[in-house]
């Protein structure tokens, strides 16, 4: 568990994703998630590692790769390409990209097996139990449904096995398991998720293999190469091999010197056992500690099944990208979908959302103030500061304690909530700038009560800028450039010269008589495919 000399480093991680297939949309969604959270934290002024990868052993790759015609390492090299362009293409930042076929993972996995054996926590059995090969995990018979079908890819049959396997004494950490629960309430989140796993546990665990014969595609088990390792086993520890720095050697102690314990993996919920049951029963026989969070999001589905890879109706999220560019599609998922829940992807509702939030409200906002800035204040930022508008004032009250609001909302992970909070600060600001009509009060020859009106505008449309630029960073940044500022969200050293950055979440802080920007429109209108054309 973190403790408080973590309290200015940040770590964070997505699942490492097979690369049977490439990247569909159900793939993009936790690590967007994960991107949102980590530029949050940078934001806050913290130390951030934000770990994502590819999970490249097991039977699904090696079926895959051979039925393409490849070797699994020419298929994953392939694919893994796929992802990191997708990742550019997001505007995903991400510090490290761990590959579970890293020369550096192999010596990591070798070295905590060996923990795990001294330990006794390792023994050779016989596994007898379905198996379905697009999880890569044993089900129970109770599980699957007719016929051994995969209740979550319904087109996939399980596979009876009955062969010699090692196997992990997860028995033995019952009892640690749920005193950790109990501990630690935050340790699974939602809640919902927490209750599945208790549920779970309280049936009692059963220990479970950890490697497989008649597969070639892993890593050889250490003390018998006849056998090689389970995926999840060696996938789960890519967390660990992922923190090494670059030129350091690779063993667990060099691993864990800097960004360990993990302060949150963030994962789907299919895959919430391995994380919150196996993965910590692995460290505590390791003897290492243990992650702060584990957050298991919903799924996106699609015609009532969770979109997938294997599952076959996946949504390619690169001509969502080409068409309505990345802060949309970070937009859309984060703000519509309350994370942790499931969620669909519907694209009229995706266009109205960001036409109404992005385009009518925020955008519509700083663009005709900046205007009015420039008719009545000479371009500038009104000659006034944040300290003397009146605390009575509409858009301070709203403003002041937003900031807070916001990053409890983020450190939450509710995504959702961050952006409606802040879209109510951007609505008030339309409301405002109409009951106030500044350019009444300029013919009226009132210039005070019109550059506190544009002044405390301009603030609230900075503000939720600056709230909203883990999600939208693009557009953040322009809005940021047109306040007169020389920023980019995505490089958080060129942010600010004279104060930390994190004071910007507070409303007051924009700077009398700053030189503003032109005006541009900082996101069009969104049109469906087939609207707008002649
Ligand atoms: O499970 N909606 O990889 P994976 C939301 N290699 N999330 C979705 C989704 C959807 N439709 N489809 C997939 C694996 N995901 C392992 C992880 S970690 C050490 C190993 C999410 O590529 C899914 O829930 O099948 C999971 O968290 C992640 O994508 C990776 O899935």
């Amino acid at each position: 568990m973190s403790s408080d000399i973590k309290k200015h480093t940040f770590s964070i991680t997505t699942p490492l994703y097979y690369v049977n297939d490439l990247p569909h949309i159900g793939s993009a969604y936790p690590t967007i998630a994960a991107d949102a959270m980590a530029r949050f934290q940078r934001l806050q002024g913290k130390s951030v590692l934000f770990v994502t990868g590819s999970d490249e052993h097991g039977q699904k790759i090696e079926r895959t790769a051979e039925g393409l015609g490849r070797s699994p390492q020419e298929h994953c090299d392939l694919v893994v390409e796929g992802f990191k362009s997708l990742w550019d293409k997001l505007n995903i930042r991400y510090d490290r990209f761990i590959r579970t076929t890293d020369e550096r993972h192999a010596a990591i996995v070798n070295e905590f097996f060996q923990r795990v054996w001294d330990n006794g926590d390792i023994y050779l059995s016989q596994q007898q139990g379905w198996y379905c090969v697009a999880c890569e995990e044993f089900k129970e018979e109770r599980e699957l449904l007719d016929d051994h079908y995969c209740a979550i890819h319904p087109n996939k049959q399980a596979e009876w096995r009955d062969e010699e396997n090692y196997f992990f004494r997860l028995s033995n950490y019952q009892q640690k398991l749920e005193q950790l629960y109990q501990d630690h309430p935050n340790f699974i989140l939602p809640t919902t998720r927490r209750n599945e796993v208790l549920g779970f546990v309280g049936q009692g665990l059963r220990d479970f293999s950890i490697s497989r014969i008649n597969l070639d595609w892993g890593f050889p088990v250490p003390i018998n190469h006849k056998h090689t390792l389970y995926v999840w086993f060696d996938a789960l520890l890519g967390y660990i091999t992922a923190l090494l720095d670059p030129d350091s050697d690779p063993t667990l102690d060099n691993a864990l010197s800097q960004w360990w314990p993990i302060d949150i993996h963030l994962i789907g919920k299919d895959i919430l056992r391995f994380h919150a049951v196996y993965w910590p029963a692995m460290l505590m026989s390791a003897g290492l500690s243990l992650p702060d969070r584990v957050f298991g999001h919903g799924f996106l589905v699609r015609d009532g099944l969770k979109i997938g890879k294997s599952t076959g109706n996946a949504i390619d999220p690169v001509p969502l990208v080409d068409r309505y560019g990345a802060d949309a599609v970070r937009y859309y998922f984060l703000k519509e979908i309350e994370f942790g829940r499931d969620g669909v992807f519907d694209e009229v509702r995706f266009v109205n959302i960001l036409n109404a939030d992005l385009a009518n409200d925020l955008g519509n906002l700083l663009n005709r103030t900046l205007k009015m800035a420039q008719r009545y204040c000479g371009g500038s930022v009104p000659n006034i500061s944040g300290e003397e508008v009146p605390t009575d004032n509409f858009l301070k009250l709203g403003g002041v304690e937003l900031g807070d609001r916001a990053a409890s909302f983020y450190n939450a992970l509710a995504f959702s909530s961050a952006c409606e909070a802040i879209l109510t600060l951007v609505r008030m600001g339309n409301k405002y700038i109409d009951e106030q009509a500044p350019w009444t009060l300029y013919k009226q020859g009132k210039q005070a009560d019109v550059e506190q009106v544009l002044y405390s505008v301009l603030e609230s449309v900075r503000l939720a800028a600056y709230l909203l630029s883990p999600i939208i960073p693009t557009i953040s940044t322009q809005i940021y450039q047109q306040l007169g500022y020389s920023a980019d969200f995505s490089d958080t050293r060129l942010l600010d010269v004279s104060t930390t950055f994190s004071s910007h979440q507070t409303w007051g802080i924009l700077p009398a008589r700053q030189i503003l920007g032109e005006p541009h429109p900082v996101f069009q209108k969104l049109e469906l495919p087939g609207e707008g054309s002649p």
